[in-house]
């Protein structure tokens, strides 16, 4: 009996309306899963590093990238069980990649199974998992989240998980995984397909691009998704707070934005809200900009803001940025370095409070590094210390940088005022938006995409492809022109140094400076700073003209203009 998990009284107007809207497919995916073709496109390599790659994953690498195209009926086949995880951080539309997933496997034999593994890559090792049936998937199409069957960040990677992921699949007859995920799900994805071949087991694993972040991307695979929705509700966020800001024309809001080492997001909310001042961590790293030196700029523009009366404005901040700033990134790297030796070290785990830490690893830091970490506010020298991920990533959404900046500037500020340079008055409020809009319910872009994307994984399955990332493209296009197919994990691998490792990992995609979003964000921005030509996007259409209720993000228009 399928456990209903949300009553009546608990549904909203508008998710019962929605579960009511039928998310598109591409034309090639529409006539159905058992009339398909398979066409076979070029032979891949690696984005980087390709002998490396080759040599790790000697079963997957070479293959080829495949679309899809209307076919003639395909026979029945035997019936199979598929898995999926959801991995990772949520993001909207994780619910309609397995709705599209789970009508694909119906469509194609009713007696097929799908089953969830429950918190992440933890429940494939661990064997737990629920079968997903009709009356449960339906609860959940077009809502936002990842609870269905919930997430995780264990990295699936070692020997002994592959080991028993193995006997879970064979305990479970599953012959079949879909990975839902971002960069390093991705990569660990690939792995196990790789396993799974060298070991002569067939099960296939398939992945799928998922992440608000906006950084797993490349030529085939456009956009990951999540970052549509994501940047749409914080764009709302942020404009009602450029209107507040413009009514009471009292404050400068420093708002910092999810989207890990990547700029992707704070850049498309630039695009779509104008702002004052945006920083993007990938320029701060290409013209090496000191800490100091991104005071300067900002300090700049508010101070000739205030000689027109005006102490009020908006900054935009990547969550990433700390580790693009030059001495910061080296004290990052320094610190993860020390870190990871007093993992092992019973004198460092025993340590009460967070003085006698700070002081330890302040004795352990080269003498640059650790001058600078004397200079910064403890509340950040305690963040910089938190556990790193699971992937060995300093957790960024939990480093507050929008009050480093904001107690910089005050500094800043009121040195320029005993110089006569600056006579306004800065009161400032921070914000963090991130969690605010990764489980927003999907926008009928994320709606349509992720359903496709869902649909398209088992495609590649039912052609017995393993290793392989379900891809959608020609996204600026109505749905019906998508283009449905599979990419080839590998050949989006190159090596990069984890853990103080070389390891083979999925290349992130980073904002292009030379890049078109970010020239016309360039070629706007001094406009922005001094003017106020803020944009009040308002909430999420779900309803109505297609200009309205369809339109993708900023960055994908300019990118594939
Ligand atoms: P994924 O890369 O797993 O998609 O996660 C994205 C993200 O939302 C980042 O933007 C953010 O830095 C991180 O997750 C926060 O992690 P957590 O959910 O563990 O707090």
């Amino acid at each position: 009996m399928t456990k209903i998990i949300q009553k009546a009284e608990q549904i909203s107007p508008l998710q019962k309306a929605r579960s009511e809207y039928e998310p598109k497919l591409p034309a090639s995916l529409k006539q159905g899963i058992n009339n398909l073709k398979i066409m076979e496109g070029e032979t891949t390599s690696a984005a980087g590093d390709a002998e490396e790659i080759k040599n790790m994953f000697s079963n997957l690498f070479g293959a080829k990238i495949v679309t899809f195209e209307p076919g003639t009926e395909a026979a029945a086949e035997k019936t199979i069980n598929v898995g999926v995880i959801l991995s990772g951080g949520q993001a909207p539309g994780g619910h309609n990649v397995i709705a599209g997933l789970y009508d694909a496997i119906k469509e194609t034999n009713t007696e097929n199974r799908l089953l969830g593994f429950l918190g992440g890559p933890a429940g494939i090792i661990d064997g737990q998992y629920r079968e997903i049936e009709g009356d449960y998937i339906d609860q959940f199409r077009n809502t936002g989240g990842f609870d269905i069957i919930g997430s995780g960040r264990t990295k699936l990677e070692s020997e002994e998980q592959f080991e028993k992921t193995l006997q879970t699949c064979k305990n479970l007859e599953v012959s079949a995984i879909v990975i839902i995920g971002g960069d390093d799900s991705n990569t660990n994805a690939a792995m196990l397909a790789e396993f799974f071949r060298k070991k002569g087991e067939n099960i296939q694993v398939i992945g799928v691009p998922k992440t608000i972040d906006g950084d797993l991307k490349n030529e085939q695979i456009e956009i990951s998704f999540g970052f549509d929705t994501a940047t749409k509700v914080y764009s709302e966020l942020i404009g009602n707070i450029q209107r507040d800001a413009n009514s009471a024309k009292k404050y400068w809001h420093f708002i910092k934005l999810m989207g890990r080492s990547a700029s992707h997001i704070a850049l498309e909310c630039a695009l779509k809200t104008q702002p004052n001042i945006t920083l993007v961590s990938e320029e701060v790293k290409a013209k090496n900009m000191s800490l100091a030196r991104i005071i300067d700029y900002m300090a700049d523009i508010i101070a000739r803001r205030a000689e027109n009366g005006k102490n009020f404005g908006i900054v935009l901040i990547p969550e990433g940025l700390v580790e693009f700033i030059p001495e910061m990134k080296e004290l990052i790297s320094n610190l993860n370095d020390q870190l990871a030796e007093c993992e092992n070290k019973e004198e460092y785990s025993s340590m009460h409070g967070w003085d006698t830490k700070i002081a330890y690893i302040k004795g352990l830091l080269k003498s640059e590094n650790s001058n600078l970490f004397n200079l910064l506010p403890k509340s950040i020298q305690i963040q910089l210390l938190l556990d790193r991920d699971p992937h060995g990533n300093v957790q960024v959404s939990k480093i507050e940088t929008e009050k480093l900046l904001t107690e910089m500037l005050e500094v800043k500020l009121s040195e320029m005022k005993k110089n006569n340079e600056y006579k306004g008055k800065f009161s400032t409020q921070t914000h963090f938006f991130g969690y605010e809009g990764r489980c927003a319910a999907p926008s009928n872009f994320d709606a349509d995409y992720c359903y496709s994307l869902g649909y398209n994984a088992f495609a590649l399955v039912r052609f017995g492809l393993s290793g392989y990332i379900s891809s959608v493209r020609n996204l600026t296009k109505p749905a019906q022109d998508w283009i449905a197919g599979g990419i080839p994990l590998t050949s989006m691998m190159n090596m990069e140094k984890r853990h103080g490792k070389q390891k083979p990992v999925i290349k992130k995609a980073l904002v292009e400076i030379d890049g078109a979003p970010f020239e016309k964000f360039s070629k706007n921005r001094e406009t922005w700073a001094m003017e106020d030509c803020y944009v009040y996007p308002g909430p999420i259409q779900y309803f109505g003209p297609s200009q309205v209720a369809d339109v993708t993000t900023e960055t994908l228009k300019l990118e594939r203009a």
